[in-house]
């Protein structure tokens, strides 16, 4: 059964055991021991089907048919449903936050909440994100200021942030990258001694704290993806979260074309409702979500003990007194002490059918429409750009187990002990 026919079959609801339903990739039993083995170079990839970065936790598939059925009962699809609303009372009482403003998904949470704020004229972003927090911003015609991130902890350097602040600066937007926090505390000095606003892209980081408070209530608002590829998903998905009971109220109105009764609109709105299937997806998985971080700090673990003491690659660290998801399992490659690049290193995961990602490469700056707009910003951004040349995201979730993290660092491990080789090899065959 191919992917796409055991997607549709699993959505016939009712009709089998949906927790029985076989997972998508399979993994096939083929150690790699000399490089003449690895795919690139002509041997067998070592999995079967494609071992993604992103593949979504599925909760109770039970549960979540019940709850699909009781919502096509009711016929309430959308529109303030009773799912949505239970979403946002639990996000709001996990992140510790008053209110919480669920939306179709976290780029138009961003919008809105941009919006909602007041921002206008230029607000300083980190590059080294997501192309929707930067496009958030440029799809009002609001500048969005690059500035470089502090190579210790992937965020946003404060220090950088006070340099690029203007008379025309309304606004910061921090992104807690790979659900590590920004330098919060320090963010939050700067916001209010330059009377800024400060809004956090916290797209990584739901069920994450800072400084043993979780995130979700610190500056003006932030803002929570559910998308698929998320640890926690509601299919398609994101959340506004604030204490500030009026942002949250500007926000409820604008996230339904700005209608405060029938017949009637105060203020200009847009459609960024959740519906009730996504509603249902994002609570059932809730109920797993404890589940779903033990597998993932597992993984983790697993990755670290078997990529340690490697020359050239570390991975990415967790601190262990806070609260994290270890949703994301990144690793800097050092070209010079590993002896591959990391370009190398994913041609020859992807060959093995492995999609490792270079999540952000090359850095907002360096994508349309901003590389022409501000085509100087480079020049500014030193750690945005050699960080992101290094990083490399290695699957991780549900969908993975202990076997194929074993297979895959094995590979990683055998072309770092024959990097040599592995080079002269490329040269060779894959010249570029
Ligand atoms: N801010 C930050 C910092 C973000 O990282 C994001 C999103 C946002 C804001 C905006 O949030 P949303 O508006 O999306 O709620 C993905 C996601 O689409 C995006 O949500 C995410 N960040 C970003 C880091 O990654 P792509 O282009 O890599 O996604 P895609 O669809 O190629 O998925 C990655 C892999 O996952 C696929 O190769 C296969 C696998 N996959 C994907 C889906 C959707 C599955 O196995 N099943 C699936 O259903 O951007």
């Amino acid at each position: 059964m191919d992917h796409r026919t055991d997607r549709a079959f699993a959505l016939k609801l009712g009709e089998l055991d949906l927790n029985r339903m076989p997972t998508v990739t399979q993994h096939r039993d083929s150690l790699k021991t000399t490089i003449e083995d690895l795919a690139i170079f002509g041997g067998t990839p070592a999995f079967e089907t494609p071992l993604h970065v992103g593949q979504p936790n599925i909760g109770d598939r039970n549960k979540f048919a019940a709850r699909v059925n009781d919502i096509l009962e009711r016929r309430w699809l959308t529109n303030g449903g009773s799912y949505a609303s239970e979403f946002e009372d639990r996000i709001a009482e996990i992140a510790g936050v008053a209110h919480c403003v669920v939306m179709c998904n976290a780029t138009v949470g961003l919008e809105i909440a941009i919006r909602a704020l007041g921002l206008k004229g230029e607000v300083i972003v980190p590059s080294f994100t997501f192309i929707a927090t930067a496009h958030a911003l440029q799809w009002q015609e609001i500048t969005p200021v690059f500035c470089d991130i502090d190579p210790k902890n992937h965020c946003l350097d404060p220090a950088k942030v006070e340099e690029l602040i203007t008379p025309s600066t309304t606004g910061i937007i921090g992104v807690h990258l790979w659900g590590r926090p920004c330098d919060i505390d320090r963010l939050m000095e700067i916001a209010t001694q330059r009377r800024l606003k400060l809004l956090f892209d916290s797209a990584h980081a739901f069920g994450c704290s800072y400084k043993g408070r979780m995130i979700g209530s610190f500056g003006n608002a932030e803002v929570f993806s559910f998308h698929a590829t998320k640890f926690l998903n509601s299919m398609e998905g994101g959340a506004v979260v604030t204490n500030d009971a009026n942002l949250a109220q500007r926000m409820r109105l604008m996230r339904n074309f700005g209608f405060t009764q029938y017949d009637q609109t105060d203020s200009i709105g847009v459609n960024g409702k959740l519906n009730e299937v996504s509603a249902a997806m994002g609570l059932t998985n809730l109920e797993s979500m404890t589940d779903f971080i033990s597998i993932n700090r597992r993984h983790y673990k697993q990755y670290r003990n078997e990529l340690a003491g490697r020359p050239g690659i570390s991975l990415l660290h967790y601190d262990e007194r806070e609260r994290s998801n270890y949703q994301y399992v990144v690793v800097e490659v050092d070209e010079e002490k590993a002896g591959v690049s990391r370009d190398q290193l994913m041609q020859i995961l992807h060959a093995e059918r492995v999609l490792a990602r270079r999540y952000f490469y090359p850095g907002c700056h360096r994508m349309e429409p901003y590389r022409t707009l501000y085509a100087d910003s480079s020049l500014s951004l030193p750690h945005t750009e050699s960080v992101s040349a290094r990083v490399l995201t290695l699957p991780t979730g549900e969908a993975v187990t202990p076997e194929m993290i074993s297979n895959l660092c094995g590979i990683i491990c055998m072309v770092l002990d024959n990097a040599t080789e592995v080079r002269k090899l490329f040269k060779e065959r894959l010249p570029a």
